[in-house]
C-alpha cells in the first residue's frame, strides 16, 4: 500500500475551507472511494505527490498537457513575460500572435475571441449564435458536458454523471426551457427536434468526439449528418473541441473528421495548461461581437498576456512537430490492446481512450451508464498502486502525451493487465 497520509490530512484541512476541499468536483475521488493526492509537482510525464509516490500521469489535467507537464520552452516563455507584468487589461501584441495561429490552424474559425475557462467559451458561443439567428433554442446531447454554464447543465457528462447529478442544483426550469436534448450518435432523436421546432432553433452544440461519458466516437457520417440538417434548417454548427481542440490533429476534429462547424470552442491545449480558451467561426457570425455588434462578452483577463505566451510557445510546438501526433496515437493503441486483451470493452480516437466496466458497446449515455462505476473504482485503486494515475471516473478519459515514453506505454499495458480484467 503506498502511502497517503499527509494529501489525506492535506484533504481534511481542505475541506474545512473549500467545499468538498476541491476547486472541481471530479477531483474528489468520491466514486472511486479513495482521498485525492495532493500533487506537489510534475514533471513530463510524471506526477509526484506530497507523500513522495510518482505517477506515470494520463490525467493530464484533463487534456491541456499533452506536451507532458512543464514543458521547458513553455515554462522558460513564462517565466520571462511574467517580468514585464502579469495583466493590464490592454491589447498586448501576444493575444494578436495567439489568435492568428488559432485562425491558421483550425479550418472553420475566421475569426476568434480569447476568454479564461472553456465554459467562458461555451457561454459565449452559445449567445453569439442566439444573437446571430436571432433563435432561441440550442440543441446538445445527453452525456456531453460544455462547461458549468445554467443553461447546458442538463443531462450533462464529466463530473455531473460522476456524481450522479445530471441536472444540478440551483438552475431555475426556465433557464433551461430553450436546452432540447438528442441521443448522441441517434440522428432520429435530432430529426425529431428539428421537426418540431426547426424555426427556432439557433445552434446544434456537439463534442465531435465525446469524451465526458467516457469517449465515444461519432459513428461514420453522424458529423457529416449534423453538418446538413443544420445546414439545411439555417441553424448553426458548434464543435465543442475544448478536448478534441489540437488533441485529434493539429486542426482539431474538424480536420480529423473533415467537417467544418459554424463555429468551434477551444479550451485546455490552446492555453498550455494556463486558464485560457477561445471561440470562434466564421467571420460573419462572429462580427455580430461587442463592440462591432450588438451581442456581449468581456472579461478582465481575457487574453492575459501571461496565458497567452503559454498558449503560443504550446502551439508551435505542436505546429512544428506534427509527428507527435501519430506518436501518441500509436502509443495510445497500445493501451488499447491491453484493455482489450483484459476483456474491457474500449473505445479510442487518436490519442483519447476510455475502457468501461461493461459487455455492451458503448455509443451514447445510456450505454455509458451500463457501466459498473464499483468495478471501476477497484480498477482504479489497483492502478493507483501501480503508480499509474488514470481518471478517477469511469467517465472521464485518458490523455496520452507527447512525454509518456515507450516504458511508460509498456509498464502501463502490464499494469492493465493486472488491474483491468
Ligand atoms: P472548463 O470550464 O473546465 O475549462 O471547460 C469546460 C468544458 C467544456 N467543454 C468540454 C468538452 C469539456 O470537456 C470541458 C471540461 N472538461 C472537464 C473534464 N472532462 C474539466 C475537468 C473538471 O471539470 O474539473
Amino acid at each position: 500500500m503506498i502511502s497517503s497520509a499527509k494529501s489525506s490530512a492535506c484533504f481534511a484541512e481542505a475541506k474545512k475551507y473549500i467545499p468538498g476541499g476541491v476547486n472541481s468536483p471530479v477531483r474528489a475521488f468520491r466514486s472511486v472511494g479513495l482521498d485525492p493526492r495532493f500533487i506537489r509537482k510534475g514533471k513530463g510525464s510524471r506526477i509526484y505527490d506530497i507523500d513522495g509516490n510518482e505517477y506515470i500521469d494520463y490525467v493530464c489535467s484533463w487534456g491541456p498537457c499533452i506536451l507532458g507537464h512543464a514543458y521547458p520552452p513553455v515554462i522558460n516563455a513564462v517565466k520571462e513575460v511574467c517580468e514585464n507584468g502579469l495583466t493590464f487589461g490592454a491589447p498586448t501584441e501576444r493575444e494578436t500572435e495567439l489568435a492568428r495561429l488559432i485562425i491558421e490552424a483550425v479550418p472553420a474559425i475566421d475569426r476568434v475571441r480569447l476568454v479564461s475557462s472553456g465554459t467562458e467559451a461555451v457561454m459565449s458561443a452559445i449567445r453569439v449564435a442566439r444573437g446571430f439567428t436571432k433563435r432561441n433554442k440550442i440543441i446538445k446531447f445527453t452525456g456531453n458536458y460544455h462547461g458549468h454554464s445554467d443553461g447546458l447543465l442538463v443531462k450533462a457528462g464529466s463530473g455531473l454523471l460522476t456524481e450522479s447529478i445530471p441536472d444540478s442544483g440551483g438552475v431555475p426550469e426556465g433557464y433551461v426551457a430553450y436546452t432540447l436534448l438528442a441521443d448522441y450518435n441517434n440522428e432520429d432523436s435530432v430529426k425529431a427536434l428539428f421537426d418540431a421546432e426547426k424555426d427556432d432553433i439557433a445552434a446544434l452544440i456537439v463534442e465531435p468526439v465525446a469524451a465526458n461519458m467516457g469517449v465515444v466516437p461519432p459513428k461514420p457520417g453522424f458529423l457529416e449528418f449534423l453538418r446538413d440538417i443544420t445546414e439545411k434548417n439555417g441553424s448553426l454548427l458548434i464543435f465543442d473541441e475544448v478536448i478534441t481542440g489540437f488533441r485529434l490533429s493539429y486542426g482539431g476534429a474538424g480536420e480529423y473528421f473533415g467537417v467544418k462547424p459554424d463555429m468551434v470552442t477551444l479550451g485546455k491545449i490552446v492555453g498550455g495548461g494556463m486558464p485560457l480558451a477561445a471561440y470562434g467561426g466564421r467571420a460573419d457570425v462572429m462580427g455580430v461581437i461587442a463592440p462591432e455588434g450588438p451581442v456581449y462578452q468581456a472579461g478582465t483577463l481575457s487574453g492575459n498576456p501571461v496565458a497567452v505566451t503559454a498558449g503560443i510557445e504550446t502551439l508551435k510546438a505542436l505546429k512544428d512537430n506534427k509527428e507527435l501526433y501519430e506518436s501518441i496515437d500509436r502509443k495510445a493503441a497500445v493501451l488499447e490492446k491491453a484493455f482489450r486483451d483484459s476483456g474491457r470493452t474500449v473505445n479510442r480516437v487518436g490519442s483519447l481512450l476510455s475502457a468501461f466496466f461493461t459487455d455492451k458497446e458503448v455509443t451514447n449515455y445510456a450505454t455509458a451508464l451500463s457501466s459498473d462505476t464499483k468495478a471501476f473504482a477497484s480498477y482504479f485503486g489497483r492502478m493507483l498502486e501501480e503508480g499509474i494515475y488514470v481518471a478517477p471516473s469511469q467517465f472521464e478519459a485518458m490523455f496520452v502525451s507527447a512525454a509518456h515514453t515507450d516504458e511508460d506505454i509498456e509498464r502501463t499495458a502490464k499494469a492493465i493487465q493486472v488491474c483491468a480484467k
